[in-house]
């Protein structure tokens, strides 16, 4: 569930005489907050009023990307041994060719969500030539790709629907993200109504996001993270929204401006990245409850816990290691009771086991996707004994992924 903002292509150009790189629209963007921003106090690390019923953050700040990290025993690079983090570090498994997705139709892939069926649901931005209108495609369970739906134009902009995080609501609708990169907070998450499997409508549930990524839902509530909350400051804000489901059924909420007020902003997170401005990205739950944030930029990946009322009662980074470079996508596997996490940067997908060791689970070199590797990895999921890779091939400088080139691909890497 990684995500460019297009919007920042318009301030690039001021950028790069100060930061003198061509390093690209994202690089480029990020310097360019650092050069204007000044140092700011510790970030918020919730909203001042309370959601009702659902409390607020109360958690600490995160930490710093050099603190210790208590509980973390993994976290590789912290307290492992170098013996063990070198094993660690070393791929176990290899990716495989998927599925090739068809050409008329994706250019750019990104989030999944898997149906009780097994069908996987695909969100199909298409970022790299928008000439492509953005889709949702579909990979039955016998690994057939169709096309599921075709997406509407945002409204408000009249640009692409930007279709990013993608999930399932109790009730057999979907919620996805809407990436908007025009305009102030014009970014959505919509629901779409599902019927005898089938799309019937699409609609907006939430409005106002600077950048909706993931979402996912849980006991009752939509938690939907926004990579970009505050990307003036330094370090960079992001965080997790949570909405009661019954608060969506008749009724479109608009989000607050600034969004660091909105209400239903249960934790920030801190992106002290200097390459890049982007933060809270995937998203998963554990069986215990706890909430887990990719912080993209980063490579560092949070948790959240909550009290029995659901108030957030400890914010802190659960896991880092000097082979995870990126945290984008992430899917927790009840089966094993490991967490995916998708490694843009460097083509990787690692296991962060529940005492944060983070172990490569597969990892190639720089591929157009055809021989079946990764070609920077946004999201995985889990389908039995298969981890169904999703290869956004949407390349930055500074991603081991060079260019785009077709075709887009899914990868698979067999478990047993
Ligand atoms: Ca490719
Ligand atoms: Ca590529």
């Amino acid at each position: 569930m990684s995500r460019w903002p297009e919007r920042r292509i318009t301030h690039a150009v001021a950028f790069f005489c100060v930061a003198g790189l061509l390093a690209g629209l994202i690089s480029v963007v990020s310097l360019g907050v650092l050069g204007c921003s000044r140092p700011q106090e510790p970030s918020a690390t919730g909203p001042a009023v309370p959601a009702a019923g659902v409390g607020r953050a109360s958690a600490p700040e995160a930490e710093a990307p050099s603190a210790a990290v208590p509980g973390a025993a993994g976290a590789g690079a912290v307290s492992q041994p170098a013996a063990a983090t070198a094993d660690l570090a070393k791929p176990l498994k290899k990716a495989e060719l998927f599925v090739r997705l068809p050409e008329e139709i994706c250019n750019t892939p990104d989030a999944m969500t898997l149906l009780p069926d097994g069908s996987i649901i695909l969100s199909v931005p298409n970022f790299n030539d928008v000439s492509q209108p953005p889709v949702l495609m579909k990979i039955t369970p016998d690994n057939q790709v169709e096309k599921f739906l075709d997406l509407p134009p945002n409204p408000e902009t009249g640009k692409p629907f930007g279709a990013l995080g993608i999930c399932v609501a109790p009730n057999g609708d979907l919620f996805l993200a809407d990436y908007q990169a025009e305009g102030k907070q014009k970014s959505r998450v919509c629901r779409i109504k599902m019927e005898n499997g089938m799309p019937r409508e699409i609609g907006p549930a939430v409005e106002g996001f600077s950048i909706s990524n993931a979402v996912i839902c849980r006991d009752g509530y939509l938690y939907v993270s926004d990579t970009q909350i505050d990307a003036e400051k330094r370090p960079v804000i992001s965080g997790v929204f949570r909405f009661k489901l019954e608060d969506l059924e008749n009724a479109v909420i608009k989000l607050a401006e600034p969004l660091i007020h909105d209400p239903h902003l249960i934790a920030t997170i801190e992106t002290h990245s200097t390459e890049l401005s982007l933060g809270a990205d995937g998203l998963c739950f554990d069986d215990d409850g706890n909430l887990y944030i990719g912080n993209f930029a980063d490579g560092t990946v949070h948790r959240l816990r909550f009290d029995s009322e659901g108030k957030v009662v400890a914010n802190e980074i659960f896991a880092r290691a000097d082979h995870m470079k990126c945290a984008d996508g992430l899917f927790y596997d009840r089966t094993r009771k490991l967490i995916f996490v998708a490694d843009s940067k460097v083509n990787a997908i690692h296991m962060i086991s529940l005492d944060g060791r983070v172990q490569v689970l597969a990892q190639n070199g720089d591929t157009d996707g055809l021989d079946g590797g990764m070609d920077q990895p946004c999201e995985a999921i889990v389908r039995g004994n298969e981890v169904i890779v999703s290869n956004m091939d949407w390349p930055v400088p500074g991603l081991l992924n060079q260019k785009y080139d077709t075709p887009c691909t899914l990868s698979v890497i067999r478990l047993d």
